[in-house]
């Protein structure tokens, strides 16, 4: 069978990326400062010293990005909006040029044929904000459902799906928990703030949504999902695996879809969660975006969380190391339809995709690729409404912590030249949409 057979009618494959990842250009037509760019260009944060200054430079060369696309042949493309490009400050009134670069994008994929799938939030954060608290402060959430207004104003005509948020879990976990990204906070435990006011954000996004489009705009957050497996039957390990899927799945999932915190974390959140804000966070959405790269395992430990990683063994691992499971997103898939029932809407795959080294020659992503959609096919199959997947990445960008290394393209980007090769991936999946019909 085709990797793109057997899906049902109108399921969507399209390509992803992210604003500070591709675009360069970051003092470019009137942008401000994001906390990627403090982070980046503070000494020993970064792999090698890289930044984002100029990633693929995809702001002047995005007209050659669409082209790839439009001969790639997908239905969508899944980017992300600058917030800093459009109010560089973070709140008040909007750059046109900011706001004319998206329309410019916007245009030249419809007329291509391709639908625009924009995220409003991929973790460049204006620093304005942040010099404010950032999310650890409710009122960059009143901000974020101010700059949502203001884009689907200018967009909403031809954007017709929108996803508020990308990963918070993992913003708020790298950025203010851990340290590792972006803005570069350790406050463990004391980071769950973070979450509630991003998902307060994506509540107001979605209702300004809503408002600018007359209720026409569907949509979505994307979240990052990971099945999790105990190393041992024991309470013990047991018990972690509940907390480790309490944090990372279940504490972004539960109050949108049913607008309740997991049990063992609302007593974290007392004193945050303000009249109607569950309401808030609930309504309007159309879709879930489900990002899936690997399954989690883990053990009960002592130290300052109460649960450690292990290694998935017996399995190939991608360049990252990460461990390759497909049938971990057919069990996400079918075990997000288990919890939720009917209140599980559609699922978007926003997200997957592998790491590779250097090189044109990427078998290991065509298998890395052509397992992962078997495994989405499947799920459908029992019974799971999944209406599209999108590639990480369409091409090699900057992926955060790790600068250049890490290279996740069906492009291959030489980075000196900007020069964009199409790897084996991306005629793989040409020839793959083209047998579709
Ligand atoms: O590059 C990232 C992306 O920004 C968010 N999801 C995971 C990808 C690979 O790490």
């Amino acid at each position: 069978m085709g990797s793109l057979s057997g899906f049902p009618d109108g399921f969507v494959v399209g390509v992803s990326t992210a604003s500070y990842q591709i675009e360069g250009a970051v003092h470019e037509a009137g942008r401000g400062p994001s906390i990627w760019d403090t982070f980046a260009h503070t000494p020993g944060r970064i792999l090698n010293g890289d930044t984002g200054d100029a990633a693929c430079d995809h702001y002047h060369r995005y007209g050659e990005d669409l082209d790839l696309m439009a001969e790639l042949g997908v239905d969508a493309y899944r980017f992300s909006i600058a917030w800093p490009r459009i109010q560089p400050d973070g709140h008040g009134k909007p750059n046109p040029d900011g706001l004319d670069f998206y329309d410019r994008l916007i245009d030249g994929l419809l007329a291509r044929g391709i639908a625009a799938l924009p995220t409003l939030f991929h973790w460049d954060l204006p620093q304005a904000l942040e010099d404010q608290g950032g999310w650890l402060n409710r009122d960059t959430a009143l901000r974020f459902g101010e700059y949502a207004a203001v884009v689907a104003d200018r967009l909403g005509d031809r954007v017709h799906r929108w996803i508020t948020l990308n990963e918070p879990i993992v913003h708020m976990a790298q950025g203010y928990a851990f340290g590792t990204h972006a803005p570069g906070r350790q406050l463990m435990m004391d980071a769950l703030p973070v979450a509630h006011h991003q998902l307060l954000g994506h509540g107001l996004a979605a209702q300004a949504i809503k408002r600018a489009t007359g209720e026409a705009g569907e949509v979505m957050i994307t979240n990052n999902c990971t099945p999790v497996e105990a190393a041992s039957p024991s309470e013990e390990d047991q018990a972690a695996a509940m907390i480790y899927d309490a944090f990372h799945n279940r504490l972004f999932n539960d109050p949108v879809l049913n607008g309740t915190y997991p049990e063992f974390l609302a007593a974290g959140l007392e004193g945050l969660i303000q009249a109607d804000d569950m309401a808030t966070i609930r309504s309007n959405h159309d879709a879930l975006g489900i990002n899936y790269y690997n399954p989690t395992r883990v053990r009960a430990a002592e130290g300052d969380l109460p649960f450690e990683m292990l290694p998935i063994e017996g399995v190939p691992t991608t360049a990252f190391g990460w461990p390759v499971v497909p049938d971990g997103l057919h069990d996400l898939l079918t075990g997000l339809k288990a919890t939720y029932g009917d209140d599980l809407p559609p699922i978007y795959i926003t997200e997957n995709g592998c790491s590779t080294v250097e090189g044109l020659d990427d078998r290991f992503r065509i298998d890395y690729l052509d397992g992962h959609l078997a495994a989405v096919r499947r799920a459908i199959t029992d019974g799971v409404d999944v209406r599209g997947y999108f590639v990480w990445s369409l091409m090699d960008n900057f992926e955060w912590a790790e600068g250049y290394s890490q290279r996740f393209g069906l492009v291959h980007v030489d980075f000196k030249t900007f020069a964009r090769t199409p790897r084996d991936s991306y005629r793989w999946l040409q020839s793959a949409l083209r047998d579709r019909g």
